[in-house]
This record gives structure tokens, C-alpha cells and sequence, in this order.
């Protein structure tokens, strides 16, 4: 379609930008990594959603550039932080599963001169389902460089147990649903559960899509170690991002 076709130039003309949502740890507050978000600035159509462009990207190939921009632009920008200060960058299955993609993580920190201890990978389950062998040692090659390698939307996919078995991810980010519906005791028993589970194997737990003062009120009594969601901030504009990193501190 279109939009396909649109892509590929609106890389080269800069259409694509980063925002960023700040992750906070659970007891001090402090900022502790922000999470880029992709969005693009389509000259006709305004503000495109990842959700409307990331599946036509992954269709045609053009995820492994776009990702490799992604990775280079949210180093770089993570530089002009303070240096406790981490940045997490989505990466895509089909992005992961080309050759070369540990190539541009390396090339993404090389270039901008950022320690790999802070990047964060998020990766969803689905990442690891096809091809798992190559994916994983791929990402154990990153993780022992100090690169720390995030569970997405954990609780979504069907077969995610035995993920966590197979990789030893650095955090567990809860889907935003079972935080939505916290006050709902059974919502909160699986979250408790998850957060059991982390302990258990060394791996933190995220709660992303915090609104309310009540939702972190249950994430905190619940055990989960770090949060992200409107409650803290939306994802913004770079200059915005440091702006409420440095208010923050
Ligand atoms: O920001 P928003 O809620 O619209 O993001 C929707 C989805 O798009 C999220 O699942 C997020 O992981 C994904 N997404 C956002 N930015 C990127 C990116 O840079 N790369 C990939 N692969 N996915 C992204
Ligand atoms: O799938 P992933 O976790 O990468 O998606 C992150 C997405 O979640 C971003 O698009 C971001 O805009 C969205 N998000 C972040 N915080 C909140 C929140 O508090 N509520 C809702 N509804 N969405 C959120
Ligand atoms: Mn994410
Ligand atoms: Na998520």
C-alpha cells in the first residue's frame, strides 16, 4: 500500500522520531531508564502510531533499518543524561531474527559512545518462538557485554513460563491489562504470583500503564520493583524527556 511506500523515503526525510516515557523505581521514585517509543511524522497524515506502522514495516523488511535508526537515535540521546540513567528500545522479532542485528546493537553503542550497561532490549515472547536457538544466543552475547535484555508485555502471549526458563532476562515487564485491573483481586493474584516468580529467578518486575495513585498504591504492596505509566509521565519529546529527568533527581 501506500503507507508502505511512504516509509522507505520517510526515513531518509527524518519523519521518524523518538519519544520517551520515564520508568521509575517503585520505592525511591527516581527515574531509572526511559523507554523509547517510535512515531511518525507523516507530512499528509500527521502523528502514525507504531501500531499502524510497525506490522507493515516487519511485512516489508524495512523493521531492520528503521530498528537500526532506532537503536543509533536513542544512544545517542541517552548521552545527555545523567550516566545512572538507562534507555530501553523495543526491538521487533523480525528485526532480531535477520543477521546483522547484533551487529547494529554493537555499531549503535560504538557510534555514539554509550557503555552498553545502558541499553535495555525489550523483547516479547514472540520474539524467541521461531528461530529461538540463534535469538538467544545472540542476546546471551549482548547480556555478558552488559546489555540488559527486558521481557515485554509479559502475560500476554500463551507460552510464557517456559520463556523465562530458557533466558535469563533481566526484568519482567507486566502487561499493562493485569495493572489496569489491580483492584481486582485476581488480577493482583497473578501479579504477586509474576513478582514471586522474579524473585525467585533474580529478574525484576516492571508494572507498565500506572494511571492512577491507587494502581501504585497495589503495584508497590505487590512487590513490583519498578513503574511506568501516565500517572509519571506520557512518553515525550527528547528535550521534554531530560527536562523531567533532570526536575526528578
Ligand atoms: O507508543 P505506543 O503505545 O503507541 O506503542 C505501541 C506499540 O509499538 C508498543 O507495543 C511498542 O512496543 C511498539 N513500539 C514502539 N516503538 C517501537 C520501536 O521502536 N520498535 C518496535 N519494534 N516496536 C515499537
Ligand atoms: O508494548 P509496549 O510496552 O512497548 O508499549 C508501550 C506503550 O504503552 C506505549 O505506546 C505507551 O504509550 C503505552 N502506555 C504507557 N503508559 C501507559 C498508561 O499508563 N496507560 C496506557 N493506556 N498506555 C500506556
Ligand atoms: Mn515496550
Ligand atoms: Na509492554
Amino acid at each position: 500500500g501506500q503507507l508502505g511506500l511512504d516509509m522507505r523515503e520517510a526515513i531518509r526525510r527524518g519523519e521518524f522520531r523518538l519519544v520517551y516515557q520515564p520508568v521509575v523505581d517503585a520505592g525511591t521514585g527516581g527515574v531509572v531508564s526511559l523507554e523509547a517509543l517510535m512515531r511518525w511524522h507523516h507530512p499528509l497524515q500527521g502523528e502514525i502510531a507504531p501500531g499502524d506502522f510497525i506490522p507493515l514495516a516487519e511485512e516489508t523488511g524495512l523493521i531492520v533499518p528503521l530498528g537500526s535508526w532506532a537503536l543509533h537515535e536513542a544512544c545517542r540521546e541517552a548521552l545527555r543524561w545523567p550516566p545512572h540513567v538507562r534507555v530501553a528500545v523495543n526491538v521487533s522479532g523480525v528485526q532480531i531474527r535477520r543477521d546483522g542485528f547484533e551487529v547494529a546493537v554493537l555499531a549503535a553503542l560504538a557510534g555514539s559512545g554509550l557503555p552498553p550497561s545502558r541499553l535495555k532490549l525489550e523483547v516479547t515472547e514472540s520474539v524467541l518462538m521461531q528461530d529461538a536457538d540463534c535469538v538467544l544466543a545472540c542476546l546471551r552475547r549482548l547480556r555478558a557485554l552488559g546489555v540488559q535484555v527486558v521481557l515485554d508485555d509479559f502475560g500476554t502471549g500463551y507460552s510464557s513460563l517456559s520463556y523465562l526458563r530458557r533466558f535469563p532476562f533481566d526484568k519482567i515487564k507486566i502487561d499493562r491489562a493485569f495493572i489496569r485491573d489491580i483492584a481486582d483481586p485476581d488480577a493482583a493474584a497473578i501479579v504477586r504470583a509474576v513478582v514471586g516468580i522474579g524473585e525467585r529467578l533474580g529478574m525484576g518486575i516492571v508494572a507498565e500503564g500506572v494511571e492512577t495513585a491507587e494502581q501504585l498504591d497495589l503495584v508497590r504492596r505487590e512487590g513490583c520493583t519498578q513503574v511506568q505509566g501516565f500517572l509519571f509521565s506520557r512518553p515525550l519529546p527528547p528535550d521534554e524527556a531530560r527536562a523531567y529527568i533532570l526536575a526528578a533527581q
